[in-house]
């Protein structure tokens, strides 16, 4: 029996900051039942889909921020989304703000903030959650910004790790789901962890400016496009996998938003891609026997990883300065680091 699953990325136009919830959700909603007229079994929505994307919006006191956060999911605004699931029997994916009481890794209780995306299935039970690792942009005001991205005021850094769910979807009785949210996908260290659990379908949604806005230097907007298909695309292809990776679009608060959603099947090609900055719905047959040659060849993890030598993966962030070349240094010998080894200490090693 074939695994083929419909699925599609549902992009969503610009939510300005005085759009309510109740507007995004309609919307959102209508792209579920167009959804189901194209016999589409999972929808994929994108980062903080209830909302702007508030980081970009400075608040003193962060406590101001908690309007644009979620306390409960289901919430008397997001109910109509659980119900056209159960209505249609559609899974989807939404990304949104989360407050959450529960313990810190100090074990005390207390309001936290994530940045968080769930899977809700065809009969309105949320199967996963994950909540974003890479937060990136800053935490404080930051003047040289002509636009701010404060993800690390507003949101802690997730405590989920990236989880893999086999779990029913659409007619399939068991598909390999799991989640990233916008950041991470720019993160290999991300695809992999998910890779190494035997993921088939990655969902992830995004809110990325066409401008870089770090003042840092000059980046091309076609290669921001460029740099964001070239993370999902390769992500896929080395963990073969499929991957829906859904944009918020168009102009938000008078800062772009650059699009270009995209599906992706195990070999990196882009299956569908969205052409508006608008609400917009792209759909792929996924057939998952496709996962099958990257498992098996190239990416037979089991076959050919090497962990004994990725050391530096887990424990180190910051990229240290490499030895510098000189005649008492001998490449060839080298720890599991990979750093050139003292001709002095290869003598003493004997
Ligand atoms: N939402 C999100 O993670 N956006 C980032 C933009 C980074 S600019 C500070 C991204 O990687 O697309």
């Amino acid at each position: 029996m074939p695994r083929i699953i419909t699925v599609a990325a549902a992009q969503l136009g610009p939510l300005q900051l005085a759009d309510t919830r109740a507007v995004a959700v309609a919307r959102m909603v209508r792209l579920l039942e167009r959804a189901r007229v194209r016999g589409v079994e999972l929808v994929v929505f994108p980062e903080l889909a209830l909302t702007t994307f508030f980081p970009r919006h400075y608040r003193e006191d962060v406590a101001e921020a908690d309007i644009w956060f979620e306390k409960t999911m289901p919430s008397v605004d997001t109910q109509p989304l659980f119900d056209a699931a159960r209505t249609y029997g559609i899974s989807f994916h939404l990304g949104y703000a989360e407050i959450a009481v529960e313990a810190d890794a100090a074990g005390i209780m207390r309001r936290r903030h994530f940045n968080t995306c769930i899977l809700v299935n065809g009969s309105g039970d949320i199967v996963l959650k994950y909540r974003k690792v890479h937060l990136p942009g800053h935490a404080a005001f930051d003047p040289k910004r002509a636009v701010q991205h404060l993800e690390k005021r507003y949101f802690e850094v997730g405590n989920l790790g990236f989880p893999v769910v086999r779990a029913p979807i659409g007619h399939l009785s068991g598909l390999n789901v799991g989640m990233m949210i916008c950041n991470d996908r720019r993160w290999p260290e991300a695809w992999r962890v998910l890779g190494l659990q035997s993921v088939e379908l990655v969902m992830l949604g995004y809110n990325t400016p066409s401008l870089n806005q770090s003042a840092s230097g000059f980046e091309a907007p076609h290669l921001r496009v460029a740099h964001s298909h070239l993370s999902i695309q390769a992500g896929a292809y080395q963990n073969a996998t499929f991957a829906v990776a859904t944009a918020k679009a168009g102009v938000e608060d008078g800062c772009e938003l650059f699009g270009h959603s995209i599906i992706v099947n195990p070999q990196g090609e882009i299956l569908a891609q969205a052409t508006s900055w608008d609400d917009e719905l792209i759909t792929a047959d996924c057939d998952l026997a496709q996962v099958q040659l990257g498992r098996s060849t190239i990416f037979d993890f089991e076959a050919h990883r090497r962990p004994e030598a990725y050391a530096r993966i887990t424990s180190q962030v910051g990229a240290v300065e490499p030895c510098v070349w000189s005649r008492d240094l001998q490449p060839g010998q080298s720890d599991s680091t990979g750093g050139l080894t003292r001709v002095d200490d290869r003598k003493a090693a004997g």
